[in-house]
């Protein structure tokens, strides 16, 4: 909060009237700074004006969901470099899902993406398009989509674990990254780039990264994965501060080569996860960064988001 009023120069980011609301999903282009996707700049778990129970709800109120996307979970599985990230929230009052999608190393750009109706290891059929923007995908589905509504029916199927997120390419038409969306408490995504970084790092490199906080909000997962890095990952860190400035390290993160799995709790003796960091993760403040020899202060950064 402190920290974002030292960014407020940056007005691209647009960030201001998201300062103490639910996180607008960023959705870096493929060279531009992350920007508020204008298909997606309402307040993204705001329930239409025509509910009667519409109001503001803070963000992370509602029902989470994450997947973590891969090749493997496709029927019949791709082999392949891709990897993705998906978060969800349903509103308390069920009448909106909204959800945020990244993506790297697939075969070329993503031509679609869907969300499907179907158990883990079965298709389904299409229940949603996403709105996709390179790498990164949103949605904001309620149930007075004038085309395909979310309907009580979708919403049971998706508490169950029935719907999935499918990624399409040119090479991989039948789709070349999955995942069963899985209930928790509060998920968020990220697409790490190095256009991130302040100031922003050159890079091939990309990353996504994937947070989910459980019901009891204890405890906090986290796991990255990068590639195409300019050498091997000195340090990685989660790091306190909303896009567009840089954060105190709250959490390091432990590499085994390109990639990191963190189970952050409330009782770990050395950083415990603790209820400031919980509130600042579910406003969007924290951030998952990588940092190697060429590029000390970070190569790529993916703000947490939660959808
Ligand atoms: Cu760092």
């Amino acid at each position: 909060m402190r920290r974002l009023l030292a960014v407020l120069p940056l007005a691209l980011l647009a960030v201001s009237a998201a300062a103490c609301a639910p996180a607008n999903p960023a959705t870096p282009g493929s060279s531009a700074a992350p920007s508020p996707a204008a298909s997606t700049a309402a307040t993204p778990t705001a329930a239409p004006s025509t509910a009667a129970t519409a109001s503001l709800a803070p963000a992370g109120t509602g029902t989470g969901f994450y997947a973590n996307l891969s090749g493997d979970l496709e029927v019949p599985p791709i082999t392949g470099p891709a990897m993705g990230s998906a978060s969800a929230t349903l509103s308390q009052d069920k009448q909106t899902l909204t959800v945020r999608v990244a993506a790297m190393n697939t075969s070329g750009a993503i031509s679609v993406g869907h969300l499907h109706d179907g158990s883990s290891g079965t298709n389904g059929d299409v229940v949603k398009p996403l709105v996709i923007d390179g790498k990164t995908g949103t949605l904001t589905w309620t149930t007075k989509d004038a085309d395909k509504p979310l309907t009580p029916a979708l919403v049971a199927d998706l508490l169950a674990g029935k719907l999935y997120v499918n990624l399409h390419t040119q090479g991989n038409q039948g789709g070349e990254l999955r995942g069963q969306l899985s209930t928790t408490g509060s998920a968020a995504s990220a697409l790490m780039t190095g256009a991130q970084e302040v100031p922003a790092a050159t890079t091939s490199g990309s990353g996504v990264a994937t947070a989910w906080l459980d019901k009891e909000r204890s405890s906090l997962t986290v796991q990255v994965s990068t590639a195409g890095l300019t050498g091997p990952i000195t340090m990685g860190h989660i790091h306190d501060a909303a896009a567009g400035s840089n954060g105190d390290i709250v959490k390091p993160l432990k590499f085994n080569g390109g990639t990191a799995i963190l189970l952050w709790s409330a009782t770990d003796t050395d950083k415990p996860l603790t209820p400031a960091m919980i509130q600042d993760f579910l406003a969007g403040k924290l951030y998952v960064n990588v940092h190697t020899d060429a590029n000390k202060g970070g190569e790529l950064r993916g703000q947490l988001l939660v959808p």
